[in-house]
């Protein structure tokens, strides 16, 4: 099965409902209401419902083994790191496994065009009671600052994010408050919450991960089946700082052996970025010199 979208673009105005949130210090949410039309996301929900092989499985949060609160299945290309969280490792499916979810990652790039993606967590939350709790998708894999596409199909929930708390005493103190209480507070600029609807998008990146948290709470009168599917780009090298350091230079400095193809550059650790990101130079462009000590 395939299905072809028709993808929304800036021509028919669905952008001007883009809603851009600044949150500081390098994080940044955007949401998209309407990615995909209605008619178009509840094709992809029935699929998704029907064909995706889910599995509700144990994890251990604070030590203690409890059954993931939503169903969940994951898909990512091939020769990857493996995702682990909570004590529970998903094997990874292929996207040729489920060829919508080929044409989901296509609408999706067509939107954040300059976005990589090549994995895909997907959650399915069977009522109110199923939940995903207060968390941040910041594992190493991601490396430091990964972009997170997350589109929704069926039952609108509540996705709230809140900022991690600072090691500043001030901050602590107002931390304390009960959750309820401070979700009142209407122009709070440490929480937000957006109703995530059928067919939406909402990014999250920059620096979100590293320094805010999120969650998608019980709601008693969300009785309906709500489908989400989180977007993500693992880093090849499963190893976040080394890529990061390559891309500082995109693979443009010289390295010891004279290569600039990136995966050389984490391998080899470029040593201008190393040193302090020494100005990008222009490739060498006679035969690359043996490595010496200093570069290994
Ligand atoms: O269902 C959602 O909207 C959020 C899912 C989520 O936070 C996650 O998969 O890490």
């Amino acid at each position: 099965m395939s299905l072809r979208f028709k993808a929304i673009s800036e021509a028919d105005g669905s952008f001007s409902k883009e809603k851009k949130m600044d949150l500081g210090n390098g994080s940044e949410v955007v949401y998209l209401p309407r990615l995909l039309t209605s008619d178009e996301s509840w094709k992809i929900f029935d699929y998704l419902n029907n064909e995706i092989p889910w599995t509700r499985p144990t994890i251990r949060v604070f030590g203690r083994s409890h059954l993931q609160p939503r169903d969940t299945c994951y898909v990512a290309s091939t020769g990857l790191p493996e995702l682990s969280y909570s004590g529970y490792q998903p094997d990874a499916y292929s996207w040729d496994d489920f060829p919508p979810l080929k044409d989901m990652l296509e609408a999706v790039r067509k939107v954040l065009p300059g976005s990589t993606f090549n994995s895909l967590l997907l959650n399915r939350y069977k009522g109110g009671n199923d939940y995903v709790g207060w968390h941040s998708d910041d594992e190493k894999l991601y490396g430091p600052n990964p972009e997170i596409a997350s589109v929704s199909f069926g039952c609108e929930r509540e996705f709230l994010m809140k900022k991690k708390p600072s090691k500043s005493s001030q901050e602590r103190r107002s931390d304390d408050e009960p959750v309820s209480k401070r979700l009142k507070k209407s122009s709070n600029p440490d929480h937000h919450s957006f109703t995530l609807k059928h067919g939406s998008l909402l990014v999250m990146r920059g620096y979100t991960q590293r320094d805010w948290i999120h969650s998608v709470p019980k709601r008693a009168k969300a009785e309906a089946t709500r489908i989400n599917l989180t977007f993500r780009y693992v880093l090849p090298m499963g190893d976040g700082t080394k890529r990061f350091i390559a891309r500082l230079c995109g693979g443009r400095h010289f390295g010891g052996n004279g290569e600039n193809d990136i995966e050389g550059w984490v391998e080899m650790k470029c040593r201008s970025c190393i040193d302090g990101g020494v100005p990008a130079a222009a490739p060498p462009t006679e035969e690359p010199k043996l490595p010496t000590e200093e570069t290994k």
